[in-house]
C-alpha cells in the first residue's frame, strides 16, 4: 500500500491518462523549509559520508554491495560491481561527496547501508533539467524491513534540495508509484555452456547442448570497415553524433564534453584495475569521419550457489550494451539503418567474446528492438522500471536514460 511512497512527490497509479496534467514539478520546494539536519536513525546507527577516494571506504562499499545488493527473483545471482565500476559510476564530472551516503553501526563502525546520488542533465521532451541520479540503495540483510530505506531516501532528498536540485531519476526492478517507462532485459549468450552450467540459460525443450553451442557462436573478427577502439581525439565527434542521435528520443541524458570522456573512455589505470567500459567508433575509411559509436560496460554477477569457488563458476561476466549511435539513423531508409545496427552490435558481440564475457545484455530501449531477435538475444524475466522524482510527464515510449545499474 506504499505507506512511504504515497507521501512523496511522485505520480499516483490512479492518475488518468485522459486527464493529462502539464509536464512539470509535482511540488515546488521552498529552500528555506528544507531541514538543516538529517532525521535521526535507528538507535545504535549513524549517518556517514562515504569517501570513495579512500581505498578502505571503497572496499567497504564493495563488500556491502557484493553480499547485500540486488538479486534475481530466484536468489540465484547477485550483482557484483567492481571497485573500478564504483569509481566510474559514482565520480562523473561534478560529483559531490555529500551525495555518497552511508549508515554505520555506532559501536562497531560497520557499514550497513548506502545510497548514492550523482548530478545529471536530462532532457524530457523539450525540457532540460538538472537532476540527481540515485543508485546503489542497499541495506544489510540483517537490517531489512525496518523502514530504513525511507530514511535513506529522505536523507538523500534533503541533501539534493539543499544543493538546489529538486528532481531525480532512478531505476528499480520493483514496481513503485509510478514508472515513467519500463524495459525488459534481453540476453545474448556468448558462452552458452557456462551459462547453462551455472543455471542462467535453460536447455530449450527439443534442443541439445551441441545445437545451443553452435547457435550461439559469434564470428572471430569484426565486419564493419573502419571499426576501431574509441580514443580521446574522438570525444568531440562522438559527442556531436550521440547528441544528434539521442535527440530522437523523448527522455535522455545531455552530455558535456567532459561527461563523454568520463562515460566512454576507458581509464583503467593499470593492469590490476578491472576494465569497466569498452567503446568503439567507426572511422569512415574514405573521409576519416566518425560515423558510428557502440559501447558496453562490464558488470559481473555472483553465482550464489558457487560463491567461494575459484574455478570461474562463481561469477557470470556480463557485458551491458551502453550508448550507440549511427549516421545511418538519419537516413531516409530505415532498412539501411537496421542492417547497419545489426552489423555494429554484431561487432560488439565479437569484441565482448574476445574479452571473455559470458553474456551480452541489452534492454528494450532506444532502437534495440530492431536487432534483438536477429542477433539471437532472448527475453529474460527481469524488468527495469524508470522513475522520476518530483516531475510529472506522460509515459515515455522508448529511449529512456542510460541502462542504469540495478
Ligand atoms: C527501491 N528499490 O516500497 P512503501 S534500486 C525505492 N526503491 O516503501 P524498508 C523501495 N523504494 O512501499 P528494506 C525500493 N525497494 O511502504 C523497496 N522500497 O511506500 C520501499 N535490497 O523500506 C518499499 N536495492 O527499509 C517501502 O525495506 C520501503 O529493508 C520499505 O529495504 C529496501 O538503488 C532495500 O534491491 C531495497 O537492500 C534497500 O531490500 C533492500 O527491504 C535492499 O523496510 C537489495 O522501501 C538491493 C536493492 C535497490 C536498487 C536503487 C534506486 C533507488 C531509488 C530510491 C528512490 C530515490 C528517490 C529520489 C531521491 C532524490 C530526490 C531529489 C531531488
Ligand atoms: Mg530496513
Amino acid at each position: 500500500s506504499y505507506k512511504f511512497w504515497q507521501t512523496q512527490p511522485v505520480p499516483r497509479f490512479d492518475e488518468k491518462a485522459d486527464d493529462p496534467k502539464p509536464d512539470g514539478p509535482i511540488t515546488i520546494i521552498d529552500p528555506e523549509q528544507v531541514a538543516k539536519e538529517p532525521e535521526p536513525l535507528l538507535e545504535g546507527f549513524e549517518w556517514c559520508e562515504l569517501d570513495l577516494n579512500k581505498e578502505e571506504e571503497l572496499k567497504e562499499v564493495y563488500e556491502l554491495l557484493t553480499y547485500h545488493y540486488v538479486e534475481d527473483g530466484n536468489a540465484m545471482f547477485r550483482f557484483k560491481y567492481s571497485k573500478s565500476f564504483f569509481n566510474w559510476a559514482l565520480k562523473p564530472p561534478g560529483w559531490l561527496g555529500k551525495w555518497h551516503i552511508g549508515v554505520r553501526a555506532t559501536k562497531s563502525r560497520k557499514l550497513v547501508a548506502s545510497i548514492f546520488g550523482i548530478p545529471v542533465h536530462i532532457r524530457i521532451r523539450d525540457v532540460d533539467l538538472k537532476a540527481t541520479e540515485i543508485n546503489f540503495l542497499c541495506i544489510h540483510k540483517k537490517l531489512r524491513s525496518k523502514r530504513l530505506a525511507p530514511l535513506l531516501i529522505k536523507e538523500v532528498t534533503r541533501r539534493c534540495y539543499l544543493a538546489g536540485i529538486y528532481q531525480a531519476i532512478y531505476t528499480a526492478g520493483v514496481v513503485l508509484p509510478k514508472p515513467v517507462g519500463t524495459c525488459r532485459y534481453f540476453h545474448r549468450p556468448l558462452d552458452w555452456l557456462k551459462l547453462y552450467d551455472v543455471g542462467f540459460s535453460p536447455l530449450p525443450p527439443g534442443s541439445t547442448k551441441a545445437r545451443m553451442i553452435t547457435r550461439n557462436q559469434v564470428a572471430s573478427k569484426t565486419s564493419t570497415p573502419g571499426w576501431r577502439q574509441m580514443r580521446s581525439e574522438d570525444i568531440e565527434a562522438v559527442r556531436d553524433l550521440l547528441q544528434r542521435y539521442l535527440s530522437k528520443f523523448q527522455m535522455t541524458q545531455n552530455f558535456s564534453t567532459e561527461e563523454i570522456e568520463h562515460w566512454l573512455l576507458d581509464k583503467s589505470a593499470d593492469e590490476h584495475d578491472v576494465r569497466t567500459i569498452w567503446s568503439y567508433v567507426v572511422e569512415a575509411p574514405e573521409t576519416g569521419k566518425i560515423t558510428d559509436l557502440v559501447s558496453f560496460y562490464c558488470l559481473e554477477s555472483s553465482v550464489i550457489r558457487n560463491e567461494g569457488k575459484t574455478d570461474g563458476s562463481e561469477t557470470v561476466k556480463a557485458a551491458y550494451l551502453f550508448y550507440y549511435a549511427s549516421e545511418t539513423a538519419f537516413a531516409e531508409k530505415e532498412k539501411g539503418y537496421k542492417e547497419r545496427l545489426k552489423g555494429l552490435i554484431g561487432d560488439a558481440l565479437v569484441e565482448a567474446k574476445k574479452a571473455h564475457f559470458d553474456v551480452f545484455n541489452a534492454l528494450t530501449l532506444h532502437d534495440n528492438p530492431l536487432f534483438l531477435e536477429d542477433l539471437k538475444f532472448g527475453a529474460g524475466d527481469g524488468q527495469l522500471h524508470y522513475y522520476l522524482y518530483n516531475y510529472r510527464t506522460q509515459p515515455i515510449s522508448g529511449g529512456v536514460n542510460k541502462e542504469n545499474m540495478p
